[in-house]
């Protein structure tokens, strides 16, 4: 370990705060040099700025200290060589944070702002315009009689760098704005990275054996300043608009929120999620509200923002050294931190496949203590260098599973583990059954040779088929089918159904109501459907969507089973990985007796004829939003039978949604509806369209 990332760990010490006032700038310097220049963190944002916020409380607390090349004394950002610098006409500057994430650090902002204005008790609350603190870059674009004519980022906040060819490959940046448009107008946002284009981002790069990215953050910031404005339009970027650079020939409407209304009528993206509230309690309510919605936006925010909405009033407030003193970002709990990887090992999947886990210090990260993360694979692990006693950064962002994104390489203990080698590490035999493990020609994946005869992979393929989206058998989590499978109570599928209520009640922990309760719903759930069932196979490769596609054309069960590959081929979506991964799984005779069994035992469904290509699909190409509850579908019912139409549900409102389908307590989605004048349909406007 070096001097520095000796310094890094020690607690401040109050009787010198020379040294540590030094050891931090020093380190700032060098991190920040990582993340702005150089696109390559080693340590979280979260750690980051509570270094920083370390180095201005020592510096309040000790003014003489405070020096003019302090990090705390200018917005941070260098240019690089390789860019024209352009400097700002009117400074982009920083925005003031406030970390307490509770409602106190609302009501914290309203207070203070009340103080300046000068506003007794009595006066009525002041009126914000809050919006969302994207997780990106802040640029400028500058428009000249309504033509983009130059991009730049914030830089040091007084000089940028010009990286308009990059800007301009993004899709959502006009190139010419919409209406009449002033003589000069300079738009400030944020370029971002939606979750999905990440993960696709970093899909491909695994498959094409090339370095992943951290963070959304980090591949929209390493995009921008592509010096290859090829490569940075192969990188999926996304733009939203918040505010103002230089403006002539505009008289500028009164409030913040006109100006984003009239930013989103030149055409430029501005943000859905924003809303003008009264004083603390509306602040507090949008953080509240924003906070419960985070994991299900499609891109990364670590914060709202808040800005006093009459612009009148945010020029008598003005400026306290370079942060606005009438806007603040009120941050979210961090989506990464720091902890240690205290061992690593191997979980097998239901297709056997064998996936390094980190097993972590125990970390709160996204709002949920994690303690596991998923390493990927063995390339992936290796990439990364990931070795028992590192310090990593985990990432636990939406839905997504928590991940170990990098290793801090200074951190790391001189009783490190070895390099990570899967087979060696198994002795090249699966973890759980024995069996030999493999990894054929061009997979990533290590895979356990076993098939249902290993444990692991029986448990993951019964909680497969009891699934929700697949045989939906309500009670049949995974501690009862480890007790099922540990126990030696179930090997097979089929034996699901001859289980009874007597020898699951003689389970640990089962009260005789859940017993019966499981038994009954293994009953009911017989009667399913074929795209249901043949999910609920586990066939690899075969997702609902592929299972709807097969039991559209071919009708029937019988005639997948003995479809050749050629026949299979002929399905939309189905290639020739797909196609013979199916001729595969039938091909096995104890698959087919699995079948057999389960039809022996009860389960049916209704078959057809083979659909193909003549069936009616009336909801081809149109896309439908669920909202509340209907009288008699559930959820899941109404989304199967609008994708068997052909068409597809998605989770929110925008232009492009063609219905939406309301039933009782339906909240925003509807209301958002209406606002888009988008049709809205109850159950029985539903079925009238389904029926065409
Ligand atoms: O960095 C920022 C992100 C979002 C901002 C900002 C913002 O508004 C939604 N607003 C201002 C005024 C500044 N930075 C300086």
């Amino acid at each position: 370990m070096t001097e520095q990332s000796s310094l890094f760990d020690a607690p401040p010490d109050p009787a010198v705060p020379e040294e540590r006032v030094a050891a931090l700038r020093e380190l700032l310097h060098r991190h920040a040099h990582r993340y702005y220049v150089l696109d390559d963190p080693e340590i979280p944002d979260a750690e980051y700025d509570r270094l920083f916020q370390e180095l201005q409380a020592l510096e309040e607390a000790h003014p003489a200290l405070r020096t003019p090349d302090s990090p705390t004394q200018r917005v941070i950002g260098k240019v690089l060589p390789g860019f024209t610098p352009v400097r700002h006409r009117v400074p982009m500057l920083s925005i003031r944070t406030e970390t307490d994430t509770l409602a106190s650090g609302a009501a914290n902002f309203d207070a203070r702002v009340r103080r300046e204005l000068g506003l007794a008790e009595t006066e009525p609350p002041v009126e914000y315009a809050c919006e969302l603190k994207f997780d990106g870059l802040a640029v400028n674009l500058r428009y000249e009689n309504g033509v983009l004519v130059q991009a730049a980022t914030r830089g040091d906040g007084e000089t940028g760098e010009d990286v308009t060819q990059n800007i301009r490959t993004i899709g959502q940046i006009p190139l010419r704005l919409q209406g009449v448009a002033p003589e000069v107008l300079e738009v400030r946002g944020e370029v971002y990275m939606r979750r999905d284009d990440f993960e696709r981002l970093n899909a491909r790069q695994r498959e094409a054996n090339e370095k992943t990215f951290v963070n959304p953050r980090n591949a929209a910031a390493g995009a921008v300043r592509q010096l290859d404005p090829a490569i940075a339009a192969r990188r999926p970027l996304s733009f939203f608009a918040y505010g103002l650079g230089e403006v002539i020939g505009w008289t500028l409407p009164g409030t913040h929120s006109g100006v984003l209304d009239a930013l989103d009528a030149f055409g430029l993206p501005v943000s859905r999620e924003r809303a003008v509230v009264q004083g603390a309690e509306g602040l507090a309510e949008f953080h509240r509200r924003i906070g419960a919605q985070r994991d299900a936006l499609p891109f990364d925010i670590d914060g709202v923002v808040y800005k006093v909405n009459r612009l009148e009033l945010q020029q008598r407030l003005g400026f306290v050294t370079r942060e606005p003193r009438w806007a603040v970002a009120h941050k979210y709990p961090a989506q990464e931190q720091l902890t240690q990887v205290d061992d690593i090992y191997i979980q097998v999947g239901r297709t056997g496949k064998l996936t390094p886990v980190a097993r972590l210090v125990p970390v709160f990260v996204g709002g949920v203590t994690v303690t596991n993360a998923t390493l990927h694979n063995e390339d992936e692990t290796r990439r990364k260098d990931v070795r028992v006693g590192d310090t990593v950064i985990v990432r636990r962002a939406g839905d997504v599973i928590p991940e170990v994104v990098a290793v801090v390489p200074d951190r790391r203990p001189p009783d490190a583990g070895e390099p990570f080698d899967l087979y060696q590490r198994l002795g090249g035999r699966c973890p759980v059954c024995g069996s030999d493990i493999a990894r054929e020609e061009g997979e990533v994946d290590w895979r356990c040779t076993g098939g249902l005869f290993c444990a692991a992979q029986r448990k993951q393929a019964i909680l497969h088929y009891a699934q929700r989206r697949a045989m939906d058998i309500e009670g049949l989590g995974e501690r009862l089918v480890d007790q099922l499978v540990d126990g030696g109570l179930i090997r097979t599928l089929p034996e699901l159904y001859r289980l009874g209520v007597a020898k699951l009640a003689a389970l640990e922990r089962m009260a005789d109501k859940s017993a019966q309760n499981l038994v009954t719903a293994l009953e009911q759930r017989k009667h399913t459907t074929l795209p249901r069932f043949l999910f609920a196979l586990g066939i690899r490769h075969v997702g609902e969507a592929t299972a709807r596609d097969l039991a559209r054309h071919f009708g029937r069960l019988d005639r997948i089973m003995d479809a050749s590959v050629e026949q299979l081929l002929e399905v939309p979506d189905v290639g020739p990985v797909v196609a013979q991964s199916i001729r595969t799984f039938f091909d096995q005779p104890h698959n087919r007796e699995v079948v057999e069994q389960l039809r022996a035992a009860g389960v049916e469904w209704p078959e057809g004829e083979g659909t193909a290509s003549d069936a009616p699909r009336p909801l081809l190409g149109k896309t439908l939003v669920l909202t509340g509850t209907l009288p008699t579908l559930s959820r899941d019912e109404a989304k199967d039978l609008i994708e068997t139409a052909g068409g597809k549900v998605a989770g929110s409102v925008s232009k492009k949604t063609h219905y939406v389908v309301a039933g009782e307590e339906a909240g925003s989605k509807l209301a958002k509806a209406q606002e888009l004048g988008v049709p809205i349909l109850d159950e029985d406007g539903l079925k009238a369209l389904l029926a065409g």
